[in-house]
């Protein structure tokens, strides 16, 4: 019995359940660079390059353990373009009984998966994904008969099951999150840690030249290209993080500051999700520096809240609500995604900031996607459809198994709720309290209205009424819609007047 094992893209981990279950000595791995993967949304040129890279050493790194594997590069003779094209070339090459597949986190690639048992005539096994905490049947279960599904009460019982930061039954600590410690303004003169940076050995430097040639019309810079793309500079990566940014992660998780593009982030998202790290290592490295005494509560707990809290449970709802979740569009905004999300061409310093690095990196920290970029598309009535193929094309860490719900649902409340119990609308004194951008904006994050004033501060009303009749229900929202209707009636037509205006201008 010979079986094929399909390893994809964010697969390249040596604990891959399809691995595990097989035997060097008869089954064969195929990987494939392919165009669809990287062309159904046009990803940002370093993505692809980090994808293609990883995937090269991760091949010969299974290569040098006694695997057989077939690689197919993208400019491969007869590349045909797909996964299902290249599975059915290596039946031909190969004799082969079965297909094994790990399961694929996109669901446009578990559906494409799922028909090949019938069109090839081969039996394909798809195996779970165990580098994920829960299962789907975990998730399922936990969300059965909830009239809320809130990440927070998803997040104990991963807390309960890792064994993460546990006292007996008890949080260590006594309570189970502290993210109200966790709101600090950052200060430019505070020591701020580089990223590691790895030089591009032959392999990167091909798969560059591949990606300027094959990809030159996608977004963002191709160059400097120094992210980690083996297990090892992964783990240099997280080594670094935890020795000189995690003691601060905490208290700075919420801060941005002009110039600086990572603050105390991690920047494991793109390796843990391409599986070059693995999710539940990462927490146990973070618990340990926290047992040392080195890393204070506040800082452990919120790190291990994103990956066993946040990461799983977006996951769930994406699986649970999906393919319907994709089309939702609760508040139903249909605006375009202004240009300057693709150019940065714009006076406002904060969505500048934020989209010039996503240019140059294809990073941004979660506050910069949630309150800058995200924030201001919902404001600005942006179809969330458009906003979310943004969001997948121009970070590192996008899939859309992780992506959608964040968009969709988290940063444009184009679910209705299922994410977060109300909008995360805010006008400009929000970004002014956890930024340095306002000092040297163009706008005045003071003025209310007119000309000069920060756009936030009109279009955040402006949202409010706009969608009044759907969010007015929220009894998070009912103080807001209280403070409007006590507003002078001048001083609301000037705001709708204001907004008006900027949005006409967008156009
Ligand atoms: P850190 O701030 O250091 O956080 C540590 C880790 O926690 C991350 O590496 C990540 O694995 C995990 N994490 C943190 N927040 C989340 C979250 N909300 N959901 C899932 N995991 C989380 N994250 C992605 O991995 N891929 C995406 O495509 C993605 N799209 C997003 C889109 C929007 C609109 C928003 C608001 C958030 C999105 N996030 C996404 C979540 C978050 O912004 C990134 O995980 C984070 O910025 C990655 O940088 P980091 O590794 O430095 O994270
Ligand atoms: C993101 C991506 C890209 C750009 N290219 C490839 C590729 O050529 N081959 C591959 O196996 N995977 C790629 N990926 C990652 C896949 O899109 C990802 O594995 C699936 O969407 C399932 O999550
Ligand atoms: Fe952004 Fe407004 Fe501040 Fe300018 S003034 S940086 S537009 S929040």
């Amino acid at each position: 019995m010979s079986n094929l094992i399909l390893i994809l893209g964010d697969q390249l981990s040596h604990n891959l359940s399809s691995l595990k279950t097989s035997d060097k000595s008869q089954d064969r791995i195929l990987m494939c660079e392919v165009w669809d993967e990287a062309t159904y949304v046009k990803h940002h040129k370093k993505k692809i390059a980090l994808l293609f890279s990883a995937m090269r050493h991760f091949a010969d790194e299974l290569r040098d353990e006694g695997w057989q594997i077939d690689y197919i590069k993208l400019d491969d003779d007869k590349n045909s373009g797909s996964f299902k094209g290249e599975v059915e070339r290596a039946l031909s090459r190969n004799t082969i009984d079965n297909i094994v597949v790990t399961e694929p986190a996109e669901y446009r690639v578990m559906e494409d998966v799922k028909k090949w048992s019938k069109e090839f005539d081969k039996t394909v096994e798809i195996l779970p994904d165990d580098r994920f905490i829960a299962t789907h049947k975990e998730f399922e279960n936990w969300a059965e008969g909830r009239k809320q599904l809130r990440m927070e009460y998803f997040y104990r019982d991963m807390r309960r099951k890792t064994n993460l930061l546990m006292d007996g039954d008890e949080p260590e600590g006594g309570k189970w999150n502290y993210d109200s410690e966790n709101r600090k303004p950052a200060k430019d003169d505070m020591f701020m840690p580089k990223p590691v940076q790895f030089e591009p050995d032959e392999i990167t430097q091909e798969v560059l030249k591949l990606v300027e040639d094959k990809f030159a019309d996608h977004f963002g810079d191709l160059e400097p290209f120094w992210f980690a793309v083996t297990h090892e500079q992964a783990t240099e990566v997280l080594d670094y993080f935890l020795e000189a940014a995690l003691p601060s992660f905490g208290d700075y998780q919420d801060a941005m500051l002009t110039g600086q593009k990572f603050l105390y982030h991690s920047l494991l998202s793109p390796y843990i999700n391409c599986g070059l790290l693995d999710p539940l290592e990462v927490c146990k490295r973070v618990e340990a520096e926290y047992k040392k005494g080195r890393v204070p509560l506040n800082a452990t707990e919120g790190f291990i809240r994103q990956i066993i809290g946040w990461r799983e449970y977006v996951r769930g709802i994406y699986w649970l609500k999906m393919p319907e979740y994709v089309k939702r569009n609760f508040l139903e905004a249909d605006n375009k995604l202004p240009d300057f999300y693709w150019t940065g061409e714009t006076d406002m310093l904060c969505l500048r900031e934020a989209i010039a690095q996503t240019k140059e990196e294809a990073y941004a920290h979660h506050i910069q996607r949630l309150m800058v970029t995200g924030n201001f598309a919902m404001l600005a009535g942006v179809d969330p459809h458009e906003v979310h193929e943004w969001y997948l094309a121009v970070y590192a860490d996008a899939y859309e198994w992780v992506e959608l719900p964040n968009t969709l649902g988290m940063s444009q409340f184009g679910d209705g709720g299922i994410l977060g119990s109300k909008p995360y609308a805010a006008s400009g004194n929000y970004i002014n309290k956890m930024s340095d951008y306002c000092k040297n904006c163009r706008y005045d994050v003071k003025k209310k209205t007119g000309e000069d004033a920060c756009p936030f501060n009109a279009l955040y009303w402006d949202f409010l009424i706009r969608n009044e009749d759907k969010l007015k229900g929220n009894p998070r929202l009912g103080q807001v819609y209280r403070t409007w209707n006590k507003m002078d009636e001048t001083k609301r037509d000037e705001y709708l007047a204001s907004a008006k205006a900027f949005l006409a201008s967008l156009s």
